[in-house]
């Protein structure tokens, strides 16, 4: 059977040329940096750059190095107007913006942390459209987007991505280097019992989470009734590729020490594109009180508390949140 390649896969879909020539781009963008990741120990770029980032982070090497790949390579999509980076403070204007030309938003390399350990990180991208002649608005809701997707740099390398119909897994092959279909219509299993969670921000949380863990924890014998597992990779790309392979939540909320900032974890170029793959896959994604996607951005680096995953999970923590919120106003 000749397996159906990315290309063969994009061309069959009903999707501007434009935006396959920007998705193929983004692909080989993926395919560098996976090669970059890969051999960072011999071309001693595994360290730090000693460069701290508009998030106040200090970059990895190959922070800069894939934020440059994804430039380099995309930069030529001939209808890509701008590019909006988690390395790069300023919006990167490459033409004069038409009506429906493609803005980039993208996380070049998630989890970089954990390079010096040799464990899986990511690249998130999402593409929302100008919406008219000269209008340089970069801050459009994530219900906005017209695809969205990561590339995961772990045992293998896999590109996931949706274009509002449905979420596709690609498979980059070892030997020639192009990404084949290896996992059609992905789908969030509904029910789980696995829960991903920075546990030591514990006492940190607000009541809803902590009542959410609390009865995880307590088991078979607490209000569950049944054994749950915990799963945290500090990399928010291979946490969501699990849950869409076998289900689950995952949890970066507000909580004490990161609300002042709104949150950990930025909308635009992670929580937003993670949100539209996990509803495209039938789960749901919620900042504990709205739809990650319905958040109007006021910032192209705005941080967003993050609750996505299995539909019944994410559910069970809004009305828990709901419920918190209720009782707190009646006080
Ligand atoms: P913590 C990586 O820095 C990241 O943005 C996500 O990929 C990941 O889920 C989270 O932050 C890890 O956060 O608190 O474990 O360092």
């Amino acid at each position: 059977m000749t397996e159906t390649t990315l290309r063969r896969h994009l061309t069959q879909s009903a999707l501007d040329p434009n935006l396959i020539f920007l998705l193929e781009d983004i692909a080989s963008a993926c395919r560098s940096i996976a090669s970059l990741v890969r051999n960072g120990a011999f071309e001693g770029n595994l360290g730090s750059a000693n460069v701290e980032n508009i998030q106040g982070e200090t970059q990895k090497t190959l922070d800069i190095l894939a934020n440059d790949e994804f430039e380099r390579i995309c930069s030529n999509s001939p209808r890509l107007a701008a590019l909006i980076s988690e390395e790069v403070e300023e919006v990167t204007w490459l033409k004069e913006p038409k009506a429906g030309d493609y803005l980039l938003y993208f996380d070049p390399l998630d989890g970089s942390s954990n390079l010096d350990v040799n464990l899986s990180v990511g690249s998130i991208f999402a593409v929302m459209q100008v919406q008219s002649d000269g209008d340089r608005n970069v801050l459009l809701e994530g219900r906005r987007q017209v695809c969205a997707g990561y590339a995961l740099y772990g045992p293998s390398t896999m590109l996931v991505l949706t274009d509002g119909t449905q979420v596709t897994g690609f498979t980059c092959h070892n030997s020639t280097g192009d990404f084949r279909l290896t996992h059609p219509n992905m789908k969030v299993p509904a029910e789980t019992s696995e829960f991903a969670v920075n546990t030591s921000r514990y006492r940190y949380w607000d009541t809803p989470v902590r009542r959410y863990v609390d009865e995880c924890v307590a088991g078979e014998t607490g209000v569950r009734k049944r054994a749950f597992n915990m799963r945290w990779t500090a990399s928010m790309v291979a946490e969501i590729h699990r849950i869409l392979t076998r289900g689950g939540v995952f949890l970066y909320p507000a909580d004490s020490n990161n609300r002042k900032a709104g949150g950990k974890l930025r909308l635009m170029y992670e929580a937003n594109p993670m949100a539209m793959i996990i509803e495209q896959a039938g789960g749901a994604a919620s900042t504990g009180f709205t739809s990650i996607l319905d958040i109007q951005p006021n910032g192209p680096h705005q941080r967003i508390p993050v609750i996505l995953g299995s539909q019944s999970e994410v559910d069970r923590l809004t009305d828990y949140h709901n419920a918190n919120h209720s009782s707190e106003t009646k006080e």
